[in-house]
């Protein structure tokens, strides 16, 4: 008998993960795709500011779309009714620190309350597994050492606090009702396709634009930088052979200080190693992020493939060749950062 294939639905799927996830998931199998049929991928996402469907144009027509705001109980009772999803992995959130420092309002709704409406209406209709996208900056910043999965929760920022708030409720679900969660927390993702708000892709797009790159403080901060489409891999691995309940690190273990990463992105880049100027720093500015990943690697047998240096020549590639994409943010960027 033929094995029935899950019906999969992602939470911002049209988001700079989400879509390099289920570019993964539809792609060729020869690539570590699972080539999914029509119908199996259902996308369920807000389109806010950071989505874009320009993401998902190489799988076109290979998925099904709802635009949804997943704080809308209804719409998402009504979603899974009709779809009846196997798996949700949940990636949908307000993803940037310092819009949360501007105002933490949609990161409350999205980031807590988004979620427990996914994980009720999730238990409701009996979905098998729930893979929560949570982050390294729950734990908060860590000067020496590494965090563990039994590190104690510390979050710093209002985006941080919003995500551990999520990554709480998840595992009280999973204590109280058995829900099948499995918690995934990544390091800093970069590569294509990521919202020019994020120190790389804002980097690339002042140099496009002959400016200078703004290091917060003195660059000194530690980022532990994962290129995208291993983090896809890590989590289809997890989805694949993670263990219901189980929470698992997912860091690349390549930790560089930001002004290292600007000066490596400027040479990538072909451009003098001054174009950077130290800006104010950032409020409550995490030192440093790390993540021990081991139970990841030993025990899904996922890695990292992507080196830094070649992770930024092809987000750099990528980027010259989609100028016109990075530049049609450039309004919104510079609302934010007030210019
Ligand atoms: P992103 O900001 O690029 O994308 C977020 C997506 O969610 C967008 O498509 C947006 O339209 C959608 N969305 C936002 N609010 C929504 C709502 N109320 N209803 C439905 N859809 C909504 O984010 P990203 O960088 O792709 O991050 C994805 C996930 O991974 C997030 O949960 C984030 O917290 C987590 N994460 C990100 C990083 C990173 O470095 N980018 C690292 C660790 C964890
Ligand atoms: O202009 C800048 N200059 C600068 O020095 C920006 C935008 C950032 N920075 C610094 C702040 C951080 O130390 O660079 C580092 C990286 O900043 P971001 O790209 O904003 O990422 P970060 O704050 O580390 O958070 C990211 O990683 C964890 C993601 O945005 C989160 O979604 C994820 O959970």
């Amino acid at each position: 008998m033929r094995k029935r294939i899950p019906k999969i639905l992602v939470t911002g799927g049209a988001g700079f993960i989400g879509s390099a996830f289920v570019r993964l998931i539809l792609g060729d199998c020869r690539r570590g795709g699972l080539n999914l049929p029509y119908g199996s991928v259902i996308i369920a996402d807000k389109l806010t500011y950071a989505g874009d469907l320009k993401r998902l144009a190489e799988v076109e027509g290979k998925f099904k779309f709802y635009k949804t705001d997943i704080c809308n109980r209804k719409q998402i009772e009504t979603i899974f009714a009709r779809e009846k999803p196997d798996i949700v992995v949940h990636f949908a959130a307000e993803s940037h620190v310092d819009r949360s420092i501007n105002d933490a309002s949609p990161f409350i709704e999205t980031n807590i309350k988004g979620t427990q409406i996914l994980m009720d209406t999730s238990r409701k209709f009996g979905v098998k597994k729930f893979i929560f996208i949570s982050t390294d900056e729950v734990y908060g910043e860590i000067a020496n050492g590494k965090f563990d999965e039994n590190s104690p929760v510390k979050p710093n920022s209002p985006y941080a606090a919003s995500k551990a708030a999520a990554d709480l409720l998840a595992q009280s679900y999973i204590r109280t009702y058995k829900f099948p969660a499995i918690i995934i927390r990544p390091s800093n993702n970069y590569g294509p396709w990521q919202y020019p708000e994020k120190l790389i892709p804002l980097a690339i797009l002042k140099i496009i634009g002959c400016g200078k790159v703004p290091v917060y403080g003195k660059g000194l901060n530690v980022r532990e930088w994962l290129y995208v489409d291993d983090c896809a891999r890590g989590i289809l691995a997890v989805m694949n052979k993670g263990a219901t309940g189980q929470i698992y690190n997912l860091g690349s273990a390549c930790e560089s200080k930001n002004i290292d990463t600007v000066k490596l992105l400027l040479r990538t880049l072909g451009v003098s190693q001054d174009r950077f100027e130290f800006v104010k720093d950032r409020l409550g500015h995490d030192i440093r992020y790390s993540l021990d990943s081991k139970k990841l690697y030993q025990k899904l047998g996922w890695r990292p493939i992507v080196k830094l240096a070649q992770g930024l020549k092809f987000t750099v590639d990528w980027s010259l060749k989609h100028q016109g994409w990075l530049k049609s943010k450039l309004g919104d960027i510079n609302k934010l950062y007030n210019k």
